[in-house]
C-alpha cells in the first residue's frame, strides 16, 4: 500500500490565523508520519489547551485533546497501557513549560518513550497575548504592560538536567529540517523533546520569523557533538545573538517501560483485569 500524506489528514481544516507557525509544524509532522509509514491506527496524538494544542483535530489518528498542562500524564498513561502505539504529545509553551512543567520534568527523568513537540511562540496565543514562561524579560504583552520582570525558562537546559534522551529544537519556518527532527524523535527509544520555534503572528510582534531567521544557525553545520552533554549545555544557553537549531543531545538509557517489573513482562493492555465480564461492562458504562 502506498503511503500518502493525505492518509494522515483529517476532514477538519486548521483554524489557526493565516501565517501561524503551527501550520509548518503540522506539515512537518505529516511528512514525518508518511516517511515512517506509521499506520494511523497505531498512532495517538495527545494535546493540552492552546492554539497549538488544537493540532490533533487536524490529523487522522487517535487523538486526545486534554486539559491545559496535563497532556504528559495522559500520554504517559497511553504509552504504559499500550507500548505498541506511537505516542506523540503536542502543545504550547504555556501548556508545557508553565502549568505543565512538573509533568514535563518527571516524564523526562522516567524516560517515557514518547515524542513531545512543543510549539514555542513565547506567548499565550489562545487567550489573546499574555506573557508565557518563555517570553523574554522586558517584553510588553497584554498581561505585562510595563514589560516582563522575570527571566524566561530554558526548556533545552531543563531537558538536559532532567534526563531526556533526545533533545532538539526546530523552526516552523524550516519544515524540512523540522521533519528530520521529528522523525529522529519518533524513532528514538525514550523521551524525545522537539522544541519548535513557531511564531504567533497575531500576538507576538517581537519574536517573528525574521527575528528568528536573523539569529538561527545549524548545530549540524557547526559540527556539534550530540553526545557531549557539556557542549549541549553551552549551546542551550545561546539565545540572544545566535540561536542553535538541530539536535543538542542524544543518549541511550532504558525506558520506564523497560525498567518496570510488571510492564517488562507483559503490557498493561495484555494483563488480565481480574474482573468478570459484567463488572467490566458496569465499569465501562460509568465512563460512557
Ligand atoms: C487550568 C487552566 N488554566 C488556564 C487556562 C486558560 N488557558 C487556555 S490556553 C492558555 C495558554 C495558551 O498558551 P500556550 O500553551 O503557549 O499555547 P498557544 O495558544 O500559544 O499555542 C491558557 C492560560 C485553561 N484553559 N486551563
Ligand atoms: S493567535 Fe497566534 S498562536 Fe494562535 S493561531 Fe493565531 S497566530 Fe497562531
Ligand atoms: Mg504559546
Amino acid at each position: 500500500m502506498a503511503v500518502e500524506v493525505t492518509m494522515y489528514k483529517s476532514e477538519l481544516k486548521p483554524t489557526w490565523c493565516p501565517g501561524c507557525g503551527d501550520f509548518g509544524v503540522l506539515n512537518a509532522l505529516l511528512k514525518a508520519l508518511k516517511e515512517l509509514e506509521i499506520d494511523p491506527k497505531d498512532l495517538v496524538v495527545v494535546s493540552g489547551i492552546g492554539c497549538s494544542s488544537n493540532l490533533p483535530h487536524f490529523l487522522n489518528a487517535y487523538g486526545f485533546h486534554g486539559i491545559h498542562g496535563r497532556l504528559i500524564p495522559v500520554a504517559t498513561g497511553i504509552r504504559l497501557a499500550n507500548p505498541e502505539l506511537t505516542v506523540i504529545a503536542t502543545g504550547g509553551d504555556g501548556d508545557g513549560y508553565g502549568i505543565g512543567l512538573g509533568h514535563f520534568v518527571h516524564a523526562m527523568r522516567r524516560n517515557i518513550d514518547i515524542t513531545y513537540i512543543v510549539m514555542n511562540n513565547a506567548i499565550y496565543g489562545l487567550t489573546t497575548g499574555q506573557a508565557s514562561p518563555t517570553s523574554e524579560k522586558g517584553m510588553i504583552t497584554k498581561s505585562t504592560p510595563e514589560g516582563v520582570i522575570e527571566w524566561p525558562v530554558n526548556p533545552v537546559a531543563i531537558a538536559l538536567s532532567s534526563g531526556a534522551t533526545y533533545i532538539s529544537r526546530g523552526f516552523s519556518g524550516d519544515p524540512k529540517h523540522l521533519k528530520e527532527l521529528i522523525v529522529g524523535g519518533i524513532q528514538h527509544r525514550g523521551f524525545s523533546l522537539v522544541d519548535v520555534f513557531s511564531p504567533c503572528v497575531t500576538y507576538n510582534k517581537v519574536n517573528t520569523y525574521q527575528w528568528f531567521r536573523e539569529r538561527a544557525y545549524s548545530l549540524e553545520e557547526e559540527g556539534h557533538d550530540t553526545m557531549d552533554m557539556i557542549a549541549a549545555y553551552q549551546r542551550a544557553h545561546e539565545w540572544d545573538d545566535r540561536i542553535p537549531l538541530g539536535l543538542f543531545y542524544r543518549t541511550d538509557k532504558p525506558t520506564y517501560e523497560e525498567e518496570d517489573p510488571a510492564l517488562r513482562e507483559v503490557s498493561l493492555l495484555k494483563q488480565p483485569l481480574g474482573l468478570s465480564e459484567a463488572q467490566g461492562k458496569e465499569l465501562l458504562e460509568e465512563f460512557l
